[in-house]
């Protein structure tokens, strides 16, 4: 893996705090890589300022996500044993997990809550060019583990990502946002989508390091208490805010959504350049947009 080029300084501050210099790194990284910007005629920030939590590598939750998400779906050490081409019992004791939230900017969600049949620019740009920068977050988080002396890996940039899909549509083997739960970043709702305290207009990352950080509390009292819907059954501004009819009460049809997302292809192709821009619709103009709804109603 490429070096992160670490200075003594900086080697011996992630020393003395571990957790701290990471969650420093990637807050850095926000605020100065130009991967973070707008191309130029746009101009501005594509993510705020990053929220950057833990998980214990060997919660049993990553082994209930084989039931949740898929018998596929990857554990923290095998995600990291199959990166090194180790047997799983050569793997670290204790294991962590890095998760991150990139909060969509309000240029972006605003210009979104304007669109009623496809994404925004700035949201098209934000998947796109986003979610380049997203990648650079997880290569230099695992370089700088790595150079810190510690195996790490970033699962959704090795060769053995994949996406399948089943009965229920599209899924991977390594699930951000299943990350993030476990991290205590937020939960999953009625839309699908996974409210952060930032709100549910976000993208988010991961990386698996082979040392021990401190686990950030999980307080949701559910998989889905930050969704107003599953909070007290009100809500549901999502359902309608789909231009696919892709939500309803019983949840997200994601291969309707997937569907909806390919038939806009040539008209964003034309727009914008080019095609897997997003859409995000049921994630602006709605009460999760940029909070947690459960607990800052207003
Ligand atoms: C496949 C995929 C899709 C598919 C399917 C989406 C899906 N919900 O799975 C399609 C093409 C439809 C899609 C669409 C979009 N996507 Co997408 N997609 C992915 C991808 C590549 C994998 C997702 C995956 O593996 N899902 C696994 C399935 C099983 O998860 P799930 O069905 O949501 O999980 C449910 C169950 O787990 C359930 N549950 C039931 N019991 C239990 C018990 C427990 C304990 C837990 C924890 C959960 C649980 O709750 C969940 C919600 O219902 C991720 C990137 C990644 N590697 O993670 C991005 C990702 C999910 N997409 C993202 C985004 C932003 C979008 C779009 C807004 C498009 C855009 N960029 O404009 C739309 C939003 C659609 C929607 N309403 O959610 C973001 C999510 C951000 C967020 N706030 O949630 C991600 C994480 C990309 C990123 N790096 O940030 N996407
Ligand atoms: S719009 Fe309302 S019902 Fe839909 S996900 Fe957000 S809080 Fe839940
Ligand atoms: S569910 Fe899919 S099609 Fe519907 S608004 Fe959300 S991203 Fe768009």
């Amino acid at each position: 893996m490429k070096a992160a080029m670490l200075s003594q300084e900086a080697k011996k501050n992630f020393q003395a705090d571990p957790s701290r210099f990471i969650e420093q790194e990637i807050k850095e990284l926000a605020r100065t890589s130009p991967l973070n910007i707008m191309p130029s005629a746009e101009g501005g920030v594509i993510f705020d300022e990053p929220i950057v939590r833990f998980a214990d590598g060997v919660d049993p939750i990553f082994t209930e996500y084989k039931k949740v998400v898929a018998p596929t779906h990857l554990t923290p050490t095998e995600a990291l044993a199959q990166a090194y081409d180790k047997a799983f019992g050569d793997m670290p004791a204790r294991l962590s997990v890095i998760s991150w939230i990139l909060p969509i900017t309000e240029r972006t969600r605003r210009a979104n809550r304007r669109a009623k049949h496809a994404p925004s620019r700035f949201w098209s740009y934000t998947r796109w060019y986003g979610e380049r920068f997203n990648d650079v977050v997880r290569q230099h988080v695992a370089d700088v583990l790595t150079e810190a002396g510690y195996l790490a890996v970033a699962p959704a940039l090795q060769p053995y990502f994949k996406m399948a899909a089943n009965e229920k549509g599209p899924f991977s083997n390594w699930s951000e946002r299943h990350m993030a739960y476990a991290a205590g970043q937020g939960t999953f709702s009625l839309s699908d989508g996974f409210i952060s305290e930032r709100g549910i207009a976000h993208r988010c990352g991961s990386v698996v390091a082979g040392l021990e950080l401190p686990a950030s509390p999980r307080t949701a009292e559910t998989p889905f208490s930050n969704c107003l819907f599953y909070a007290d059954g009100s809500c549901q501004a999502c359902i309608a805010r789909c231009p696919a009819g892709s939500i309803s009460e019983q949840g997200h049809d994601k291969t309707k959504c997937f569907t909806y997302r390919r038939s806009n292809y040539a008209y964003l192709l034309e727009r914008y350049g080019f095609t897997n821009v997003g859409c995000g619709l049921c994630q602006t103009k709605v009460p999760c947009e940029f909070h947690n709804p459960a607990t800052n109603k207003f």
